[in-house]
């Protein structure tokens, strides 16, 4: 059994003007809260450090540069990583990476449990549009802030284990549980901001929203034997409500546990990375059952959409 207990460490809101020492003491009781439950990792959300600034449109390059981060770990975010050391905690953490050669990622981060920085992973599937639109409800600017990641889905192996990562609009595509299935991984953590409604169809709201955030989550999971820890910054930022519903989702699809509030909440599962090896050994035994002959399209194709109405 190679037990690894890990901690959602869910956020409420994060309004624009809060700063991001404020937000960091706010993680570091979820921390403390995390080490008095027994784990010994804790996952944060996706851009865990400011709001979800996508939703605002900016020209003023100044202005939106102070949204990233220019280093990791960095003055006001160094006191993360000595508080998982002392508390012998690996850490997944989400933030806005701006490069030394000014190149602006969407990225997350895997310390281990002395604190070091052993994985890094930038946003993929970028989802949202790159200029203002004012037919939107509201706007969603990730093609305008980011660029889409450089790194693919690397997997990692620390803490006794197997680590992938990805984040929020990633968790609703097959290739990216599938790209680290096939590396082995045993358990994929994952940040997100989600909003409540969809800003292209009013009628998709949060209970809508919840189900695809658990099927897309309870899907990975099953079809590649890996647990999956998802979890949300939620809440009413300045009026734009996100959902909650952070969860931990076993090799066999199953939820474990899942946030109850849009607050900050902690949720904790003693994880047992040998319970992956069952599936990956008999149902999902890739190198016997998959047939790479017939899978061309999925990279070779880039999807032929429906014509617009
Ligand atoms: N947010 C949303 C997400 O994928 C979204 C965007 C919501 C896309 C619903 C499609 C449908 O959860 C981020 N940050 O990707």
């Amino acid at each position: 059994m190679r037990k690894v207990t890990v901690a959602g460490a869910q956020l409420g809101p994060i309004q624009r003007d809060e700063p991001r020492a404020e937000v960091v003491t706010r993680m570091l009781i979820l921390m403390d809260e995390a080490k008095q439950a027994g784990a010994d990792l804790i996952v944060f959300p996706e851009l865990a450090l400011t709001t979800f600034f996508p939703r605002w449109y900016m020209e003023d390059s100044a202005e939106i540069d102070s949204w990233f981060e220019r280093e990791m770990p960095n003055a006001v975010t160094r006191p993360l990583f000595e508080r998982a050391a002392r508390h012998g905690m690996g850490m997944y953490l989400g933030y806005a990476e701006l490069t030394p050669d000014g190149h602006h990622f969407n990225s997350s981060i895997i310390a281990d449990r002395t604190g070091a920085i052993v994985g890094m992973y930038r946003k993929v599937h970028l989802p949202g549009h790159a200029e203002f639109d004012p037919e939107r409800a509201f706007q969603h600017l990730e093609k305008r802030y980011f660029e889409p990641g450089d790194l693919g889905f690397p997997v990692w192996r620390t803490m006794d284990g197997i680590f992938g990562m990805c984040i929020c609009n990633d968790r609703r595509w097959p290739e990216t549980y599938r790209v680290m299935g096939l590396q082995g991984v045993e358990m994929v953590l994952l940040g997100y901001n989600t909003p409540s409604v969809n800003s292209q169809n009013s009628a998709e709201g949060p209970e809508r929203r919840l189900f695809h955030n658990r099927l897309s989550v309870q899907a990975g999971a099953y079809q590649n034997s890996t647990w999956v820890v998802a979890v949300a910054k939620a809440g009413i930022e300045d009026g734009f409500p996100m959902i909650g519903g952070s969860l931990i989702v076993n090799p066999e699809g199953r939820i474990m546990v899942e946030a109850k509030t849009e607050a900050d909440e902690l949720i904790v599962h003693a994880c047992d990375l040998d319970a992956t090896l069952f599936g990956k050994r008999t149902i999902f035994d890739f190198a016997r059952h998959r047939r790479i002959e017939h899978y061309g399209l999925i990279c070779s194709q880039t999807g032929a959409i429906p014509p617009a109405p």
